[in-house]
């Protein structure tokens, strides 16, 4: 957009106002006013006077349709002209106010990153260090911006303990629901390879075999695994060692009668799954419409292994949607010591968590899941533990409540 500058004198504003605008129209945007000495009558006697400079707007595009015929020619001289700087010092002196106008509304607009205190640069390397998503790390430094003074920021252990406070409350642990129903139904889906099967022998001999002083429950294996040579041999196994019977299905139909003769005398029926690459949209289908046959009041937990990246494991939540699953169970915690992106993503996504599983060990290694276990995990904070099992009491509740 071509612009033009404009000067002009008068000894009081309203006359140079006037002047302006008589010349120049609506088009005057007056930027500069300066008090200066003018000449009187004939040269003599000088008296005090106000000078405006600014910059005149071009004029408002013509609408197509009323657009009058032009000289394209004499257009493009009067543009040239209009850019052409004269050799006017007048001129020079307004562009100069101009250009330092412009800088510094330039200056008020552009935010100029404040410098970071070094306790916000420890938490965000810490962060870093664990593996929190970039977007968890920001609405946690934010938060810090916003809570903390810079007296605040200067007690380094107060901060560090808020931050593990919030990263604990980002934790949501799964409650259990007081479940009448008998036999209950309990079904692992996941990615392949994260732990469904060791998992569901874990539960089988937890639940099944009277573990820790516990009543046994009368439990029963299912498995659909029959695609894979020998997919049904591990889980089989377990069940022989427990003495807790296994049964194969093939489909539907047969699951569902499976089921409708459990109906008495069975506590609890654990479904192992077969892995699936969540992107196998077709066979998630497939094996949903299988496991329909459990019935609405089964329950779907979905395996995410904590070694997965987050973003693969924002796509397995996803992708295992269709299952509706209630909880997730975290498993390989003792695989890594980067807990944040498991930690970002399901908070990311709100989903809680059930049990995490920490070895490869029938039954030992699995937990119900606990905010104090995740925080005590991560790694270069220095972790108040008296402080934090105080303010995320685990519940010493058994692993599945039952209403008597
Ligand atoms: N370190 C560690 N290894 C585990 C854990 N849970 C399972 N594993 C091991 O991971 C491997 C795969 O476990 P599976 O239970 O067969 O996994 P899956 O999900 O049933 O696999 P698919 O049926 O092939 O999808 C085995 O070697 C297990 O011993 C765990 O919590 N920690
Ligand atoms: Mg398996």
């Amino acid at each position: 957009m071509a612009e033009h500058y404009f000067t002009e004198q008068a000894y009081t504003d309203s006359d140079c106002k006037d002047k302006i605008r008589e010349k120049y129209g609506d088009r005057a945007n007056i930027l500069v006013r300066k008090t200066i000495r003018m000449k009187g009558l004939f040269g003599l006697f000088p008296r005090e006077g106000v000078e405006m400079s600014g910059v005149l707007r071009s004029e408002p595009p013509f609408r197509k349709e009323s657009r009058p015929p032009m000289d394209f020619e004499m257009e493009k001289k009067k543009i040239l002209a209009s850019v052409t700087p004269k050799p006017d010092p007048t001129l020079q002196l307004v562009l100069n106010e101009v250009r330092t106008i412009k800088e510094q509304i330039q200056s008020v607009n552009i935010a100029v990153p404040e410098a970071d205190h070094p306790s916000i640069i420890r938490i965000r390397e810490i962060l870093n260090l664990n593996d929190f998503t970039p977007n968890y790390s920001r609405n946690i430094i934010d938060r810090i911006r916003k809570e903390f003074s810079l007296t605040g920021l200067e007690d380094f252990d107060a901060l560090q303990d808020r931050v593990v406070e919030w990263i604990g409350e980002s934790i949501q642990i799964y409650k259990e629901e007081k479940n009448r129903r008998r036999p209950r139904i309990l079904t692992l889906v996941g990615p392949t390879g994260v732990g469904k099967t060791t998992t569901i022998a874990k539960l089988a001999a937890i639940y099944g075999t009277g573990f820790a002083g516990r009543p046994p429950l009368s439990v029963r294996l299912v498995t659909i695994d029959n695609y894979r040579i020998g997919g049904s041999y591990q889980i089989e196994k377990y069940g022989g060692i427990m003495e807790i019977p296994v049964s194969n299905v093939k489909n539907h139909g047969e699951l569902k009668k499976l089921i409708a003769l459990s109906a008495e005398g069975t506590d609890l029926i654990l479904i192992d799954t077969i892995g699936k690459n969540p992107r196998a949209a077709v066979e998630l289908a497939e094996m949903k419409q299988l496991l329909d046959a459990c019935g609405s009041s089964a329950e779907f937990y979905l395996a995410v292994a904590a070694t997965t990246k987050s973003s693969d494991i924002l796509e397995i939540l996803m992708q295992y949607e269709l299952f509706g699953y209630r909880s997730v169970i975290v498993t390989k915690i003792d695989e890594t010591i980067r807990l944040g992106s498991v930690i970002s993503a399901l908070a990311d996504r709100g989903k809680s968590i059930s049990f995490i599983t920490e070895g490869q060990q029938v039954p030992k290694d699995i937990q119900k899941a606990d905010v104090v276990r995740f925080l005590i995990n991560l790694e270069g904070f220095k972790i108040n533990r008296v402080k934090i099992e105080e303010r995320f009491p685990g519940k010493k509740t058994d692993y599945i409540q039952w209403s008597e």
